[in-house]
């Protein structure tokens, strides 16, 4: 197995750089281009496509697309069986498209509170999924790069813990509803040790649903954009469509906005924000 191949397997996530992911980004800028324009017009209630997603605070300010493999097929057929094959070699194990988004964190936009992606997904039957992100711009402290948590002191002894390809690993308390749906518990979150992943375009990095992760709000002039393409086990079956026939249904349900910049459901009826542990 090789270096990074390891750091996955042990850490649970893993900075690929430009140079090994060969990647054809002027294809990835054009693909996504022709989605944004020719999507939205093309887009009917019968035959719903594209998700878009706007800023919580401001209705005008576009946080993110989703649904692009189905509405390109140079993402379904090139970049994510690319992608796949990539994490396949990290993972040993085949997956499976789970659900895709681009993310544009345009200046002043929001950030992402402390999360597991898993808290989002264990909705559907699946139990574990690793994400590529491909950086479409340079990532840094300024304008809200991805940020993992290293360390922290105890997991509690009720968090639940979920059999993966890496081992057991825990379900960590998050709130619940409310406007702080999914953050992971703040006495948890205070002594957590964070990496800043700064990246460049054309760069990937793998992360698994149970690593805490988080970003902090654009505060450079120019928007970051982040392609996220996660995928499931595929022996624990295919959800592509499942999940966006969900989503198209109910898409303000709080499952699908987890500690997002977003607006949702149960940020509007005010539910609770007692942590819980997370229910299965
Ligand atoms: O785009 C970002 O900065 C973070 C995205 C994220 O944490 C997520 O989508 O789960």
């Amino acid at each position: 197995m090789n270096i990074s191949c390891n750091h996955f397997q042990q850490k649970g996530f893993v900075h690929l750089e430009k140079s090994l992911t060969s990647l054809n980004l002027s294809r990835i800028e054009s693909a996504l281009t022709e989605i944004s324009q020719h999507a939205l017009s093309t887009q009917t209630d019968s035959a719903p496509g594209l998700v878009v997603v706007t800023e919580a605070g401001n209705a005008e300010q576009l946080c993110r697309i989703e649904y692009l493999a189905g509405c390109s097929p140079y993402f379904a057929q090139e970049l994510v069986p690319c992608l796949a094959q990539l994490i396949e070699q990290h993972l040993g194990h085949p997956v499976n498209l789970f659900k895709d988004k681009c993310n544009f964190k345009h200046p002043g936009g929001g950030a992402f509170t402390p999360h597991q992606d898993i808290t989002a997904y264990r909705h559907f039957a699946s139990n574990y999924q690793v994400t590529a992100a491909v950086l479409l711009d340079a990532a840094v402290e300024e304008n809200g790069a991805l940020e993992i948590a290293t360390h922290w002191n105890l997991t509690p002894k009720d968090a639940p813990l979920v059999e993966t390809p890496r081992g057991l690993l825990p379900l960590l308390p998050s709130y619940q509803g409310g406007p702080r749906n999914g953050d992971i518990d703040d006495s948890l979150c205070a002594d957590m040790r964070w990496q800043r992943i700064d990246a460049a375009p054309g760069d990937i990095i793998l992360f698994d649903s149970y690593i805490p992760h988080r970003s902090s709000e654009n505060r450079s002039s120019s928007t970051r954009r982040i392609l996220f393409f996660t995928f499931n086990l595929a022996s624990e079956g295919d959800f592509y469509h499942s999940y966006y026939r969900s989503k198209w249904a109910t898409p303000d349900n709080p499952i699908f906005h987890v500690s997002t910049p977003t607006l949702h459901s149960s940020r509007q009826t005010n539910a609770s924000t007692v942590p819980n542990s997370v229910e299965r």
